[in-house]
């Protein structure tokens, strides 16, 4: 309930009552939220109230607007382990969720300064260049950019880059992916992940570089994930 006599602002204690309801399910994903007039009538708040606490919750990605339609109840958002090298389509399939993959380019092009220092290849060594939307139920959830040693992975086909690149990778090579090197910053889409992932320019974004190896120590991926902010959170348990 409101309180009007509470020191916290009422924006923000209206803000927890959405999120509670949110958490227990009495709102849904998909659900529409009531409107600011049944708000502002039910707790006798001002519109204004009601608008800056749902402005909160469009901003954190709990709820989002949909022109002409309303304001309706986000997804929840995937928990990605950190720990745990594990692919996206192993991801989704232990959820349960249907994946795919949109190959957008697929290229052999010589290694840069760049992707030859992180891969231990000589610049100009052919590597294979592939994006990928990657999808869950038919919902954009991120956009990678793979780079692979092309002499290395040789014979891997369009139609395998749009199964799983792991897959290939172990099956090809015989030998199991080991370890990677992974770093994550915020970012926001510019205009190619924008219209790959389907949200606005200069939405939130969670940069994922990973650097992977087999076991034995062979560098096999320069990979640059590209995740929706309003999809995906990180989680990793800690200890001392
Ligand atoms: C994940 C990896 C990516 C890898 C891909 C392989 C992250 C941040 N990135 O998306 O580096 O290339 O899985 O997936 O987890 P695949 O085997 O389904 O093609």
């Amino acid at each position: 309930m409101i309180d009007k006599s509470s020191p916290l602002p009422i924006y923000y204690q209206l803000e927890e009552l959405i999120k509670k309801q949110i958490e227990t399910g009495e709102l849904e994903p998909g659900d529409a939220l009531p409107s600011e007039r049944e708000y502002s009538e039910t707790y006798q708040i001002s519109r204004m109230t009601v608008r800056q606490a749902v402005n909160q919750l469009v901003q954190n990605g709990m709820l989002y607007r949909q022109q002409g339609k309303g304001t309706f109840v986000a997804e929840r958002k995937i928990e990605k382990q950190l720990l745990g090298l594990t692919s996206f389509t192993e991801d989704m399939q232990g959820r349960g969720v249907q994946t795919s993959s949109d190959v957008v380019e697929f290229n052999i092009v010589l290694a840069n300064a760049y992707i030859a220092g992180q891969m231990q290849l000589k610049k100009k060594d052919p590597v294979y260049e592939i994006k990928r939307i990657r999808l869950a139920e038919n919902t954009p959830m991120a956009y990678e950019i793979t780079y692979l040693p092309a002499t290395l992975l040789n014979g891997l086909t369009k139609e395998a880059a749009a199964q799983s690149i792991y897959r290939y990778i172990e099956q090809h090579l015989n030998s199991p992916i080991g370890q990677a090197k992974q770093t994550i910053e915020a970012s926001a889409a510019d205009d190619v992940e924008a219209e790959y992932l389907q949200i606005a320019k200069g939405s939130p974004i969670l940069l994922i570089e990973r650097n992977t190896r087999l076991k034995d120590g062979t560098p096999v991926e320069l990979a640059k994930s590209v995740y929706r902010a309003d999809r995906y959170k990180f989680k990793v348990d800690i200890s001392r």
